[in-house]
């Protein structure tokens, strides 16, 4: 019998999921649509430049989703599920800290972390599981009842978990199993419609809409799948035209005419979906809840940690100039910031060591008996290498929380007067039972191997990297 890679599981797995959120959110396929549209728009015109952060045929089938859990326990069992598929928990976003309302999750993505893995199929699911223990937005005795029920729900049947279990280990499934696999996976973040237990939801819906989203229903559900459009801005006026009411802003980074880094992200606003309702006496109506919504992104080039630094720094910038003149859109007083601070070409980004390239030996290198330069800056501005920049593959604290907050009902409350419980990488490594990776540590790895390839080539020690205070990570 054939069997089906983890790979392929991956692909459809994230195909399927495609698929079944369609059904769910119509407005989701619209998305997808246009997309699609402003992508092969992109294609048209400007070629093969087009595919430089990534082949037509990844950047069409790139989805991300979006999950929320309960418990580690809950966290533990996602994370073999995604095993299953080749995907690993990377980075550790704290949303409490980012956002200004009550977001009371910590998070981490998981998704491919190789190359050859990344270009087959990059699906990626930004994971986030709730803090109850965090007296900032709960109180002993709230906290109490949330993690017994929370204790007392099953998210995934065991029989999905073994066969994960199995994936994992064999890195591939007979295509039996793989078809169960994949049915019991899509079947577990589908909508439930088991009635929603309303006091209880309201209860949690006071403190954060998302703590409500997470602890106040039986089951998890995919809460958006965003896919990756080549144009933003343009998809931001297709979507408008069409009647689609848009968040406000993009997040992330400006449109300018420099490179573009990390992630830009929009959404619309969450749609009512109806669900059903217990009420206290017991009786079942129907109601509507507004959790689930629509997201688009533009993919950057990866910034390494001294150019994150200076992008969280431009978003400072922007901050302080918002406050100044606030009648000034965030776009324009974003893209003066940009050109006075960012640098306005791939070459500047890498001289600098702001970014993350991989380096491949030109086929049109010097052939006149002279040797390579010394340095990777003078091998590639003398045509011996050509570097190719590495695409952001991860996500953004501050987008994020944007995303979450834009589609809140209520602010919720929050009580800074207390400690907030720390939480870090390391601690949800523990709690996810799997090591949370570093993406730096993965950006560099690639840029490094290519580097020790192209020394080999050339018959050359290893190259030095370009900024030394790259050189960790
Ligand atoms: C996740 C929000 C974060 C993104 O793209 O930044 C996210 C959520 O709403 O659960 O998906
Ligand atoms: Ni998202």
């Amino acid at each position: 019998m054939s069997t089906i890679s983890q790979w392929r599981l991956r692909a459809a797995f994230a195909a399927r999921l495609s698929r079944m959120y369609g059904q769910e959110v119509p407005a989701y396929t619209t998305l997808v649509d246009v997309s699609r549209e402003v992508n092969e728009d992109v294609l048209g015109e400007r070629g093969a430049d087009a595919e430089r952060l990534g082949s037509i045929s990844r950047v069409t089938a790139e989805r991300h989703g979006a999950i929320r859990v309960g418990t580690p326990r809950e966290l533990r069992q996602v994370g073999r599920v995604f095993a299953a598929l080749g995907m690993h928990p990377v980075g550790f976003y704290d949303l409490r800290e980012a956002a200004a309302s009550a977001v009371p999750v910590v998070s981490t993505a998981f998704r491919p972390v190789d190359g050859e893995e990344l270009a087959r199929n990059p699906f990626r699911v930004f994971t986030s599981m709730l803090t109850p223990a965090d007296p900032r937005f709960f109180d002993a005795g709230l906290r109490a009842r949330l993690e017994a029920f929370l204790a007392a729900r099953e998210l995934f049947p065991p029989e999905l978990l073994t066969l994960a279990d199995r994936a994992e280990a064999d890195r591939e499934l007979p295509e039996e199993d793989a078809e169960r696999f994949l049915h019991l996976a899509v079947g577990a973040f589908e909508l439930s419609s088991e009635p929603v237990d309303r006091a209880w939801y309201e209860t949690l819906e006071r403190i954060s809409a998302v703590a409500a989203d997470i602890g106040g229903v039986r089951s998890t559900h995919i809460n958006h799948l965003t896919p990756r459009v080549l144009d933003i801005d343009e998809l931001y006026r297709r979507m408008t035209d069409r009647g689609i009411e848009m968040i406000d802003t993009i997040q992330g980074p400006p449109a300018w005419k420099g490179p573009d880094v990390l992630l830009r992200q929009t959404s619309f606003r969450a749609l009512a979906e109806p669900r059903a309702m217990r009420l206290a006496d017991g009786s079942v109506q129907s109601g509507t809840l507004r959790v689930r919504f629509g997201e688009v992104e533009a993919r950057g080039i990866a910034l390494t940690r001294q150019g994150r630094a200076l992008y969280d720094q431009l978003l400072g910038r922007i901050d302080e100039q918002m406050s100044l003149h606030p009648a000034e859109s965030r776009g324009d007083i974003a893209r003066g910031v940009w050109e006075r601070h960012m640098p306005g070409s791939e070459e500047e980004l890498a001289a600098q060591g702001l970014a993350y390239f991989t380096y491949r030996l030109a086929d049109d290198r010097p052939r006149d008996g002279s040797g390579p330069p010394a340095g990777v800056g003078d091998l590639v501005r003398q045509g011996w290498v050509q570097a190719e920049p590495i695409v952001y593959e991860d996500f953004l604290p501050r987008s994020a929380a944007g995303i979450f907050q834009s589609n809140l009902s209520g602010e919720g409350t929050r009580d800074n007067d207390q400690e907030g419980t720390a939480y870090d990488a390391a601690w949800l490594s523990g709690a996810i039972g799997r090591e949370v990776l570093d993406p730096y540590a993965l950006y560099a790895e690639q840029r490094n191997a290519s580097l020790a390839q192209v020394s080999a080539q050339l018959g050359r020690a290893p190259f030095t990297p370009l900024n030394p205070l790259d050189s960790a990570t």
